[in-house]
């Protein structure tokens, strides 16, 4: 991989997106790395959470930059065709972070603007650093966010508040894109990975296939009406009674012990 870093330890995966040259914009190449990374990164039975940040710049400054977008160079001469075709190449690897069963976590150290914003609204839980800014600054190269940020905005923080970001193009810091609901928590930057690890680690304390079918409890019930999800979310929690990890848990509760939980 030319643009991103993968290390995993306790069944905790850090994908940093590496171009220090362009404060990590996304590619065409970075796209399909990523594609391709998630697809192997899904298929490991030792990975139970993504964390996702920026690499550092080319200052060496971790930093600088989550994303700091498409990358801009790439799109200037794009045909109509073409910057639809680059608009859906995004769609399969931010479609991956937000389904996959794993847990993913976006860790944002700097800039999160146009792309790199919508890429950690793929994201299933947002960590920023003190010192990250947020925008979507399309419209103001007069395009439109094209990496799913006009859906996943409004549906993340509302209609109004993500009409006013994406018309006006604001930056906006972490702290009032916490205020906000954009992201789950701010912290100092120095502490942003530790605080990641950590939201990490407790989760990995859970049953991890609960964990997973929570997630696509909540992501396919999203998009239902609430009679539709409410049977969607029955049909999910039956289906967790044939594993162990139920009758563990609940006995274990019975017991008044800590769960010995199997992921299974
Ligand atoms: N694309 C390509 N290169 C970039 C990008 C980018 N998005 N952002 C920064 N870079 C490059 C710069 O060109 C520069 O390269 P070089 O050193 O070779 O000149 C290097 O990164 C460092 O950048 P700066 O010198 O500008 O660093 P500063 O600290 O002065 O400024 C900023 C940092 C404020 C982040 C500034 O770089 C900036 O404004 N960048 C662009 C931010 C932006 O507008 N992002 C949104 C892009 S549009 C988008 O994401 C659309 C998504 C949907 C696409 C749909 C597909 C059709």
């Amino acid at each position: 991989m030319n643009n991103l870093h993968l290390e995993v330890e306790n069944e905790i995966a850090v994908l940093s997106i590496t171009r220090p040259g362009a404060l990590n914009a996304l590619n065409s190449e970075t796209l399909q790395e990523l594609d391709t990374v998630l697809i192997e990164i899904e298929a490991r039975d030792d990975v139970k959470v993504l964390i996702l940040t920026g690499g550092p710049d080319k200052k060496d400054n971790p930093y600088k930059s989550f994303v700091a977008g498409a990358d801009i160079s790439e799109m200037v001469n794009l045909s109509p065709e073409e910057a639809t075709a680059f608009a859906l190449r995004a769609a399969s690897p931010f479609f991956r972070l937000q389904n996959m069963r794993q847990v993913t976590i976006a860790a944002v150290n700097g800039f999160a603007l146009g792309g790199g914003c919508e890429i950690a609204m793929s994201c299933d839980i947002r960590v920023a650093a003190d010192n990250a800014s947020f925008a979507q600054p399309e419209v103001g190269l007069g395009i439109i966010p094209g990496f799913g940020g006009t859906q996943r905005l409004a549906r993340l923080i509302g209609a109004g508040r993500a009409k006013e970001l994406i018309f006006t193009c604001d930056n906006i810091d972490a702290a009032e894109a916490y205020r906000i609901g954009l992201v789950n928590k701010v912290v100092p930057k120095e502490e942003l990975l530790d605080t990641a690890k950590k939201i990490a680690t407790k989760i990995l304390g859970k049953a991890s296939h609960a964990v997973s079918v929570a997630k696509k409890a909540i992501n396919e019930g999203y998009d239902l009406d609430i009679k539709a999800a409410v049977a969607l979310e029955a049909k999910l929690f039956g289906e967790l009674f044939a594993y162990s990890d139920q009758k563990e848990g609940m006995t274990a509760f019975a017991e008044r012990r800590a769960a010995d939980l199997k992921d299974f």
